[in-house]
């Protein structure tokens, strides 16, 4: 499974909105043939592990697979009647589908045609492998996902506004892996104003690649007369999306439609861009995942409406102990621990002196705002 695992992840960033999946075919305790699930739409990984083997599995074969096969004709026919049909008859499985179409029906359609199946073997790391597809499957819409840099304090910045480095270059380096995993990047006017950032995904060893490049900027803030941001004029100017409201000017809206950057011009009553139709809208585009980099505002605002599914927290040993340095999150008033939001199916890797902490975002019954910080919104 470890193995099937790996395979799994030659998909990485590959498949949306579909899983990564691995399979392998074992006989006589050897691997004899590989497949994996390389993009949405293609061939499943179990199939492919079949035809790679050429001819029918010896007696005795087992097939591992890292997420439950498939059992409905979706767009590429269901892997159960491929396995049933292959003759194999001893089924080991990762994760369970949690797509409603599936979840759990092939183990019964194999188990009826009398092939062993054994479910639940490193069942985390396959359902962690794929918590993009997970989320989106199950609720047809895209994960938001935030990341922050902090302290050992909690902050994100000094009270001047530097912030290079917090982190250490490994911890850079993974946040490159995930912007190589999700569909899409965000980040608010003011990060592409202060940072002007490529928002690429530069992993040693593979080509740049650039993914779809969200700027959130409710009144165009970020188009100016002057030097424009890097996302709006470098080659990959088409794959950015600045995401405004009606109210920020039409001739912004030409201008960076002239540059060839995309505009959604999304309802809403504020200045601010309304996140729910902006969920609509990427379910809309099969758009599954987006990987919000900041800054503290736009971040703060999402945890403030609920909107924020899943957190990345790079936290390094550093202190600032400066009650003026900026903090990761503000906004709300919370004034019991019963209150507090809170991180489920949490992992925590280290990375160099750096530690990583995510999980999924589950917010608590009663939020209150502090209308100090968002009175304006
Ligand atoms: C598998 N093996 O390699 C993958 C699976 O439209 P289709 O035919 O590609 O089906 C997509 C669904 O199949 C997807 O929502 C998920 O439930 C499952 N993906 N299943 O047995 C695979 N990629
Ligand atoms: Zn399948």
């Amino acid at each position: 499974m470890r193995r099937a695992l790996e395979l799994a992840r030659t998909g990485w960033g590959r498949t949306h909105p579909n899983p990564m999946v691995g399979a392998l075919i074992v006989e006589e305790g050897r691997i004899v043939a590989e497949g994996a699930h390389a993009e949405d739409g293609g061939p499943h990984a179990e199939r492919l592990a079949l035809l790679a083997r050429g001819k029918p599995p010896r007696p005795g074969a087992t097939l591992y697979v890292t997420l439950e096969p498939c059992s409905t004709a979706g767009r590429t026919g269901a892997c159960t009647d491929a396995i049933i049909a292959s003759g194999i008859r001893h089924v080991v499985v990762g994760a369970t589908d949690p797509n409603p179409a599936h979840a759990g029906r092939a183990f019964e359609v194999l188990r009826q045609a009398g092939i062993e199946v054994t479910t639940g073997v490193l069942a985390d790391e396959c359902r962690d492998l794929n918590l993009i597809f997970n989320h989106w499957i199950t609720t047809g819409g895209p994960l938001l996902a935030t990341k922050s840099a902090v302290t050992l304090d909690g902050m994100i910045a000094c009270r001047t506004g530097d912030s290079k480095w917090i982190t250490g270059e490994p911890a850079r380096e993974d946040v490159m892996r995930w912007r190589r995993l999700f569909p899409a990047i965000a980040v608010g006017a003011g990060t592409v104003m202060k940072d002007n950032p490529k928002l690429t995904a530069r992993v040693p060893g593979a080509e740049p690649w650039c993914p779809i490049r969200f700027v959130f900027d409710g009144l165009l803030r970020s188009v100016t007369d002057r030097t424009m941001p890097q996302v709006y004029t470098d080659e990959h100017r088409a794959r950015t999306v600045v995401v405004t409201t009606p109210h920020g000017g039409m001739g912004y809206v030409r201008k960076l439609r002239e540059l060839g950057v995309q505009v959604w011009i999304l309802p809403s009553p504020t200045q601010r861009v309304s996140l729910g139709e902006f969920r609509r809208k990427c379910a809309e585009e099969r758009i599954s995942g987006v990987y919000f980099e900041g800054g503290p505002t736009l971040v703060s605002q999402l945890l403030r409406d609920r909107q924020i599914d899943y957190l990345f927290a790079y936290r390094a040993p550093v202190l600032l102990a400066d009650a003026r340095a900026k903090t990761m999150l503000t906004g709300l008033r919370t004034e019991r621990m019963a209150d507090a939001v809170r991180l489920a199916d949490v992992r925590h890797s280290v990375i160099g002196d750096d530690t990583l902490t995510r999980g999924r975002v589950v917010y608590p019954e009663r939020m209150f705002v502090d209308e100090t910080v968002f009175g304006l919104g």
